[in-house]
């Protein structure tokens, strides 16, 4: 195969698509060497089947809002990838959602959960619903409204949806609640990231965070640095950036900055655990701004119109949305001395960003290892409801450690260089490809 090549016939058929042609562009100059040396593949099409999901579902979700108004949105699941288990990957609830980023994200889904070392296969839907400004009761019709059209394509044993921006706790327990009156199944395994006394796994509301920094320590570790004592910058206060916020400030890092699409809040003596605890409410108020914790705490300068990157930090973890750190904010990043970028966000970094952090030799790891945590603890919340049981949060907890510590071994297995250092982008991204590549050929021509 040839990367190029392919590239340019997507180009020609979904040239419109820009962050799904992105995050397959990424793929595929990482793959292309190894790809190469495995004939198998080439006879049997594999790339060409990759790129393309198995199916996306259309629908029109309608709806009326607190004014009476009737309402229409679209909404979307795209079942991307099935070689290795169910489809499983998040609900975005965004205005920008469109195929091409619900395309983009499904993509990405199944090779991040090939590298979970879990049965999962990968798929994400969504829609261009937009929370921000939205009652609770508004938010609870849209999300009937949406599983009015989605339960009948999704099950425990064929697609499981989870959250993702826009879609939390709160969200899951409506789509739930609407899926068992649709659909007269109490199988609580059809969604993760449901409330813990309904068959939700404790821990998963941290665990995206919580295994970001997890894949942080080990990627720091091998550096011979530390992250106790360095300081972070994170951008979003959403439940991702706040389980990371937790995790960082407990092995003894200091959040020197949360941001938010209003600005950033810079915290020069480190987030407190109250600042951290606010965080959630920021969240549920859907406002969307982060100003409001300047306000309510001593020791926080909110700066508006500016990114959580234009504060010095050592290190940068991305928590918010893709693209939200470009090439120009690599700079200022690299200018002010940060020795370390760990997207936690899907494809967080722009490709120039990625090309400017790997040019100065800094440590740098891709979203679909380092957030992987989150979809992983969904894959035990999918086992702990398949048994009936649920483990208490340190077991949890061990586990996830477990399954991070893997896939930074796959990372450096597939990605060391020859001077010992990794290219942890081309190390995910091998060690994702070749499962899920080795499935479909074992499993024929389908
Ligand atoms: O991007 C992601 O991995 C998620 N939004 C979580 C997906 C899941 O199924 O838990």
């Amino acid at each position: 195969m040839k990367a190029a090549e392919i590239m340019a016939r997507l180009e020609q058929k979904y040239g419109h698509e820009k962050e799904y042609l992105q995050a397959v562009h990424e793929v595929l100059e990482s793959i292309e060497e190894v790809y190469n040396q495995h004939p198998e593949f080439e006879k049997a099409k594999i790339v060409e089947r990759i790129v393309e999901p198995d199916r996306i579902f259309t629908f029109r979700v309608t709806w009326v809002d607190d004014n009476g108004n009737v309402q229409t949105n679209l909404g979307y699941r795209v079942q991307f990838n099935s070689a290795i288990g169910p489809y499983k990957g998040g609900l975005r609830f965004h205005k920008a959602v469109t195929p091409s980023m619900l395309k983009f994200l499904g993509f990405e889904q199944t090779f991040k959960n090939a590298l979970t070392t879990l049965p999962m296969g990968g798929a994400k839907g969504g829609s261009d619903f937009d929370p921000v400004g939205k009652s609770d009761a508004e938010i609870m019709r849209f999300c009937q409204a949406f599983m009015l059209e989605l339960w009948n394509c999704i099950g425990p044993e064929q697609d499981v949806p989870a959250g993702d921006v826009g879609v939390g706790g709160r969200e899951i327990g409506y789509l739930y609640g609407m899926y068992t009156k649709l659909a007269r199944r109490y199988n609580v395994g059809v969604l993760t990231g449901k409330g813990a006394n309904w068959g939700g796994s404790i821990l998963r509301p941290e665990a995206t965070g919580y295994g970001a920094l997890y894949f942080t320590e080990h990627v720091l570790n091998r550096a011979g640095k530390q992250l106790a004592g360095s300081t972070i910058a994170i951008s979003g206060f959403g439940n991702v950036a706040w389980g990371a916020a937790q995790k960082a400030t407990a092995l003894g890092a200091k959040v020197i900055a949360v941001s938010g699409p209003d600005g950033v809040c810079h915290v020069p003596a480190g987030l407190t655990n109250e600042m951290i605890d606010y965080m959630l409410v920021l969240r549920a108020s859907n406002n969307n701004v982060v100003a409001p914790m300047a306000e309510k705490f001593e020791g926080v300068t909110f700066i508006p119109g500016k990114k959580a990157w234009s504060i010095k930090c050592d290190i940068a973890l991305p928590c918010a949305f893709q693209n939200e750190l470009n090439g120009d904010d690599a700079k200022e990043l690299l200018a002010n001395g940060t020795w370390c970028c760990c997207e936690v966000s899907n494809m967080g970094c722009t490709p120039e960003a990625i090309k400017a952090f790997q040019d100065a030799g800094i440590l740098f790891a891709p979203g679909k290892a380092v957030n992987a945590g989150g979809v992983a603890t969904s894959g035990l919340e999918m086992t702990q409801n398949a048994m009936h049981i649920s483990w208490a949060g340190k077991e949890v907890d061990e586990k996830l450690h477990f399954i991070m510590e893997s896939i930074h071994e796959a990372c450096v297995k597939y990605g060391q260089r020859p001077d010992g250092t990794v290219d942890y982008v081309k190390g995910a991204n091998i060690a994702g490809f070749m499962k899920v590549a080795q499935a479909m050929l074992e499993q024929g021509t389908i």
